[in-house]
C-alpha cells in the first residue's frame, strides 16, 4: 500500500475515545542516534539487560522494516498514568515506596488491548487488514526516538521524554503499520535549558548528563529501577543504602523535574489508579506477606500488576534493602525469617540487613 491515506481527523477521534492522551505520526526512518545507542551497549551501560544488546535486536531497532517489512508509518500513542501520593510516605522509612508506574494495572496489557482495538478500527475504515504490529515496552523499538520524531516531546537530561503540556508520567505505545499516513513534524528544542534538578538529585549518580551532540546519558547499571527490577542478582554493597525505601523502581528525576512539577495531573485511566496496598505500604506488612509467600502465590498476587516481573525473590530481596536502610529493630523477626528462605538472594540480603541494624543500634 503506498496511496497516502488521509482520515486524520477520525483516526485522532478513535485515539481519543480510547483514552490516550496525546498521539503523534512518525515516518520509518532509520535510526539516526544508533552511534549512540551502540556506544552506550559498549561502556557496559546496559548492565545485565542483554534483550538490548542482542545483535538481532540491535538491527531492528536500527532499521524498523526488519520488524514489519511492510511498514511505513509508526503511530506513537502516549497515556498519562501520574497519581498524587495520597500520604507522604517518601520520608516515611517504615513505608515501602513503589514507583508510580507500577501502582495500577500492568500498562502492557491496558495500552496493548486499546491498541488491538485501533487496529482493528483501522481495518473497518479502509476495508481490508491492514499490516501492523503493536508495542508497548514489548519489543526492540526505540519508543522514545520514535515520539521525538512524531512530535511528543523532547528527551530530558534525565533520559526521560517529556511533553511541554503533560511532563513526563506517560507511558509510550507504538502501532507499526504499512498505511502511508503523513508524519508530523519532529519535536525539535530541547526545554531543560540550564536546569539541572534532575542530575543533581538522583542518588546513585546514574545520570551523567548530555554526551557532545546533546545526549542524555544514563549508566543503568546505577539506577534505582534498574536494581530493584531488571538486576536479578546481589546489589552491589555501595548501592543499597542510597536505594533508601523504593522497593520498586524510583521516580525521583521525575518527581523533581519543573515540567512534571508544573504540568503533572491524575490519570483519567480507571486501570491506572493506584492500588491501595501499593500507595506506600507498611514495609514491615510488606515483608511478612512475602516471607509466607511462594512464588505461585506472589504470581497469583501480582497477576495483573507490572511488579510480576521482579518475582518474589527480587521483590522480597528489595525489601530486605530497605529494612537495612531503615535500620528499626522492628524488622529483626521477618529477616531472621528471611535467612531461612530458599533463595540464597533472600538470604543473603536478609544477613545484610540485620547487619545495618546491628550497626545502626550499637551507634
Ligand atoms: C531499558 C529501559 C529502561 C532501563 C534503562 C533506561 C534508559 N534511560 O535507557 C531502566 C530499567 C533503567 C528503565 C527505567 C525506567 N523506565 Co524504562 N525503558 C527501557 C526500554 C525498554 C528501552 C530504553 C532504551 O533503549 N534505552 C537505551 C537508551 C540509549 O535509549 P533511549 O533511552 O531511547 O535514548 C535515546 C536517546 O539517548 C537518543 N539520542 C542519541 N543521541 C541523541 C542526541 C540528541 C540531541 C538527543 C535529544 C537524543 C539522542 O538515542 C537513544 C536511542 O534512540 C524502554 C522501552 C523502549 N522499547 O524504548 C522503556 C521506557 C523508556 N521506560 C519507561 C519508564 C516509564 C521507565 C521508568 C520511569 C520506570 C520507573 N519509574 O522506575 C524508569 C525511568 C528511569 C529513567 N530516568 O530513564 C518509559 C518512558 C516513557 C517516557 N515518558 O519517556 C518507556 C518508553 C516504556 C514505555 N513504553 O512507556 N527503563
Ligand atoms: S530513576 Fe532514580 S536512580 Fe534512576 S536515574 Fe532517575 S533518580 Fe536516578
Ligand atoms: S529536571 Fe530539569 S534538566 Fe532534568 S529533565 Fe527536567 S527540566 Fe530537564
Amino acid at each position: 500500500m503506498s496511496e497516502k491515506v488521509d482520515f486524520r481527523q477520525s483516526l485522532e477521534k478513535k485515539i481519543q475515545t480510547l483514552g490516550f492522551d496525546f498521539h503523534g505520526i512518525a515516518s520509518v526512518e532509520p535510526s539516526s542516534h544508533m552511534d549512540f545507542y551502540l556506544d552506550w551497549l559498549d561502556d557496559g551501560s546496559h548492565g545485565e539487560m542483554q534483550y538490548l544488546a542482542r545483535k538481532d535486536s540491535v538491527s531492528r531497532r536500527s532499521d524498523l522494516t526488519e520488524t514489519l517489512p511492510s511498514a511505513q508509518t509508526a503511530l506513537v500513542v502516549a497515556q498519562n498514568y501520574f497519581q498524587d501520593d495520597s500520604i507522604d510516605h517518601l520520608d516515611d522509612q517504615s513505608r515501602a515506596i513503589f514507583a508510580r508506574y507500577a501502582r495500577g494495572e500492568d500498562y502492557h496489557d491496558v495500552m496493548g488491548e486499546k491498541l488491538k482495538v485501533l487496529h482493528r478500527w483501522l481495518n473497518d475504515q479502509v476495508g481490508k487488514e491492514v499490516d501492523a504490529r503493536s508495542y508497548v515496552d514489548t519489543g526492540p523499538i526505540l519508543e522514545r526516538e520514535l515520539a521525538q520524531r512524531a512530535g511528543i516531546g523532547w528527551f530530558g537530561k534525565n533520559t526521560m521524554l517529556i511533553n511541554p503540556r503533560k511532563g513526563s508520567f506517560f507511558f509510550l505505545g507504538v502501532l507499526l503499520m504499512d498505511l502511508d499516513i503523513s508524519p508530523d513534524q519532529s519535536f525539535s528544542k530541547d526545554h531543560c535549558g540550564s536546569c539541572r534538578d534532575c542530575l543533581d538529585s538522583c542518588p546513585t549518580g546514574a545520570l551523567l548528563g548530555r554526551d557532545s551532540n546533546g545526549a542524555p546519558v544514563m549508566d543503568a547499571r546505577k539506577c534505582i529501577s534498574y536494581l530493584t527490577i531488571e538486576h536479578k542478582g546481589s546489589i552491589p554493597f555501595e548501592l543499597r543504602p542510597k536505594i533508601g525505601n523504593r522497593v520498586y523502581g524510583c521516580d525521583i528525576c521525575q518527581d523533581v523535574c519543573p515540567w512534571n512539577k508544573r504540568f503533572a495531573t491524575s490519570t483519567s485511566e480507571p486501570a491506572f489508579k493506584t492500588g491501595e496496598e501499593l500507595d506506600g505500604p507498611d514495609l514491615l506488612d510488606l515483608g511478612e506477606e512475602l516471607v509466607k509467600m511462594d512464588e505461585v502465590g506472589f504470581q497469583a498476587r501480582y497477576r495483573k500488576s507490572p511488579i510480576n516481573r521482579a518475582k518474589r525473590k527480587g521483590l522480597l530481596r528489595n525489601v530486605c534493602v530497605a529494612m537495612g536502610n531503615w535500620g528499626s529493630s522492628e524488622c529483626i523477626p521477618v529477616l531472621r525469617r528471611a535467612l531461612d528462605d530458599p533463595e540464597s538472594l533472600v538470604r543473603e540480603h536478609a544477613a545484610w540487613a540485620l547487619e545495618q541494624i546491628n550497626i545502626k543500634a550499637s551507634d
